[in-house]
């Protein structure tokens, strides 16, 4: 009954997040922290994506010195390397994000698939979407296929994701990261594929920043 009750408060929201990796975890921490009412749903067992890995599964991430001000927000330890770069664990890290998110008042469903099943689907009501799936970006994929709309891209429809460009990679997901269609946000890797961005290497802080970003939008447009 204690998960029905939890089911069912989260039924109609301000904030749906769909996957929960970095970008769309720290997202739901901001949401949360400003009062707003955010669910988060991911399919797998452990939410948190491709962040457990680090980098290159060497279980470390790092960090530019743009993003350390959300690193310190989640009390990660982390070590300078040099005067821009700082390394944390990134199993600290992934545990972190959710463990504040939650706190903070965010619910994280974790074994939810949003997807268009042939049986009636469970439906949940929300103001806002965030498409925060990575790489397939299944959210924009699905809602360009059935409707037939154009999306904030330069041509109306999902690009794909580009080659490899690690400096370029991380200034251009926090770019792409936007209202993509009303009522619809993207973030993280799925906004890279969305707008046709480059692939980024093995550095998060554009990942962390594009979920800032995205709360940020949503923040000022229903506090408003
Ligand atoms: O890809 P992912 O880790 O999300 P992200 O926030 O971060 C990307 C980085 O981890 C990494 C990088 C690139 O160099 O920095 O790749 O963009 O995690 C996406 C999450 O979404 C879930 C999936 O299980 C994963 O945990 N997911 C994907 N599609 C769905 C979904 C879906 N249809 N329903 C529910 N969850």
């Amino acid at each position: 009954s204690t998960y029905f009750d939890k089911l069912e408060r989260n039924l109609d929201l301000d904030v749906a997040i769909v996957g929960g990796g970095p970008s769309g975890i720290v997202a739901a921490y901001y949401l949360a922290k400003a009062g707003l009412k955010v669910a988060q749903f991911d399919r797998k067992l452990s939410p948190g994506g491709g962040m457990w890995g680090g980098a290159m599964m060497f279980n470390q991430i790092v960090v530019q010195e743009e993003a350390l001000h959300i690193i310190k927000d989640f009390d990660i330890n982390y070590e300078q390397y040099d005067d821009k770069l700082y390394v944390m664990d990134s199993v600290e890290s992934t545990a972190a994000l959710l463990y504040k998110a939650v706190h903070a008042g965010a619910t994280i469903f974790n074994c939810y698939s949003v997807e268009g099943m042939h049986v009636d689907p469970l439906n949940i009501m929300a103001k806002c979407v965030i498409d925060g799936t990575g790489h397939d970006s299944e959210m924009c994929c699905t809602v360009a296929r059935k409707n037939g709309i154009r999306l904030a891209t330069d041509t109306g429809a999902v690009i794909g994701e580009r080659s490899l460009d690690v400096v370029a990679g991380e200034e251009e997901v926090v770019n792409g990261t936007k209202e993509i269609y009303p009522g619809l946000y993207v973030c993280g890797m799925a906004a890279s594929a969305v707008s046709g961005t480059p692939r980024m290497g093995p550095i998060f802080g554009g990942m962390l920043l594009s979920g800032k970003k995205v709360a940020d939008l949503i923040i000022e447009r229903l506090k408003r």
